[in-house]
């Protein structure tokens, strides 16, 4: 996220390093290099212009002072605060009242509306306990609803939607009952969108806003389209006074300017991102955080969060247990594959660890990595799979044949499990695996 962005305000940083303080030339030197950073990452010049004259007044404010910190870290400490300021400040959370509480979701066709429905409704019900209803309100595509039907299954969450009517205004309010009588207390509305901005959308996003009164209205942007995104953003508000922003497709290679200008320009707050295309990708926004995560400081804070979720403490106690008797096995590590699976898509996780996002930004890893390891224990017995021991070279030969790799693939797996296993062993002796594990209990 954002990596171009980070690397080029490290570099204005740099410009600092070795001065003993902040002076006017060097203060000068760092804000026009941070300058051009921001106007790189698509930030609207205006906007870093303003920005930066604001760092810069904060600086001059602390020149000369020959304080413990060194003048590189003293700046990006205002940068840092200045960042969080123009990103809203604090987080806005989502606001969802009456019964049922009435979500509408606008935005252009392709921006990732049916896909964040879908999530916003896994959201609030896995960690809200709402009992969401999703309705398909873009009624020119039968294609459109099927997504939805499909996305709305995946999560268990059922999906309103009269593929004979025309009317979205209708379907919703009919969708509003429906929850009333079956005890949904929020509807999500999926609306459709057009590919640019055009009267007939304008007109019928706002009779359906003003038919449904919905007291959130979500406007989804696909953050890819950088200033563009932020123009359509103030055209959508001017139309319908949304409540927040939704910033998706912050997985891609995304500059970060639409996340930092949005709420300068069209003055609402971002309230959630969308990182992928599972349904668990999706974060509320905290502007600290992505601050942190824009200055290469990583998040480990979310990135914690959504270990614990995945976290179960029975499953856990089981395998320490089995990692102490050196009984840690296949169907384990499938197991625990699986679980980090559903945090989200590997590279983005590593990202949020500090320093990590900067080593890795050109490593390749995907999914696919997974797709491997997994076809290989798929092709083990049962047997084998609780006995690594007893791979003997036959066995491996087998199981090559089975997935389609090649034996010295097998084997190269085979021996990095082994090494795991004896250091997990190792490790589990002391008091060390209780001290990792407690680290992410304790929170
Ligand atoms: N990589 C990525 N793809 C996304 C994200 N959100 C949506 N998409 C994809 O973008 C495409 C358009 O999304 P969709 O929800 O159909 O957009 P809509 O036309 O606004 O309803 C689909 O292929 C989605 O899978 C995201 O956060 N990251
Ligand atoms: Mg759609």
């Amino acid at each position: 996220m954002f990596q171009s962005l980070t690397d080029s305000l490290d570099n204005a940083f740099k410009t600092l390093r070795g001065d003993a303080r902040l002076t006017e030339l060097n203060i000068a030197e760092a804000i026009k290099e941070i300058r051009r950073s921001l106007v790189g990452a698509d930030v609207n010049y205006k906007i870093a212009k303003e920005f930066t004259d604001k760092i810069k007044e904060e600086a001059l404010g602390t020149k000369n002072v020959l304080a413990s910190v060194k003048p590189g870290e003293l700046m990006i400490k205002i940068v840092q605060d200045e960042m969080i300021d123009l990103m809203g400040g604090q987080a806005a959370g989502i606001n969802i009242k009456g019964n049922p509480g009435v979500v509408l979701i606008a935005g252009l066709q392709g921006s990732g509306k049916t896909t964040f429905s879908a999530k916003l409704a896994n959201f609030l019900k896995t960690k809200r306990k709402h009992k969401p209803l999703l309705v398909a309100c873009d009624v020119y595509r039968p294609a459109a609803i099927d997504q939805l039907t499909v996305l709305g299954e995946s999560i268990n969450v059922p999906v309103f939607k009269e593929p004979e009517s025309k009317d979205p205004a209708a379907i919703a309010l009919k969708a509003i009952e429906h929850a009333k009588v079956h005890g949904f207390d929020v509807v999500i509305v999926d609306t459709a969108g057009r590919l640019a901005i055009d009267e007939t959308m304008m007109t019928e996003i706002r009779e359906i806003k003003s038919a449904i009164q919905p007291n959130e209205t979500l406007f989804v942007v696909d953050s890819m389209t950088g200033q563009d995104a932020v123009n359509t953003a103030k055209a959508f508000n001017d139309v319908i006074d949304y409540d927040g922003v939704v910033l998706t497709k912050l997985d891609g290679d995304t500059r970060g300017g639409a996340a930092l200008s949005v709420k300068y320009t069209v003055g609402k707050p971002i309230k959630f991102v969308s990182t992928g295309e599972k349904m668990e990708t999706i974060d509320l926004f905290y502007p600290d955080r992505m601050a942190q995560r824009i200055l290469g400081m990583g998040d480990i804070v979310t990135f914690v969060e959504k270990a614990q979720e995945q976290f179960d403490e029975k499953e856990a106690k089981r395998i320490e247990k089995k990692i102490k008797k050196n009984k840690f096995d296949f169907n384990d590590f499938l197991g625990q594959m699986a679980q980090i699976k559903k945090m989200g898509d590997l590279k983005s996780l590593m990202s949020m660890i500090p320093g990590v996002g900067k080593a890795m930004k050109d490593v390749e890893i995907d999914d696919k990595a997974f797709v491997k390891i997994e076809s290989i224990i798929q092709s083990m017995t049962p047997e084998e799979r609780e006995r690594p021991e007893l791979l003997n070279m036959s066995r491996k030969t087998r199981i090559a044949k089975g997935c389609g790799r090649n034996v010295h693939e097998v084997n190269m797996f085979i021996k990095q499990f082994d090494q795991m296993r004896k250091m997990m062993h190792t490790l589990s002796k002391g008091d060390n695996m209780q001290r990792m594990m407690s680290q992410f209990k304790g929170r």
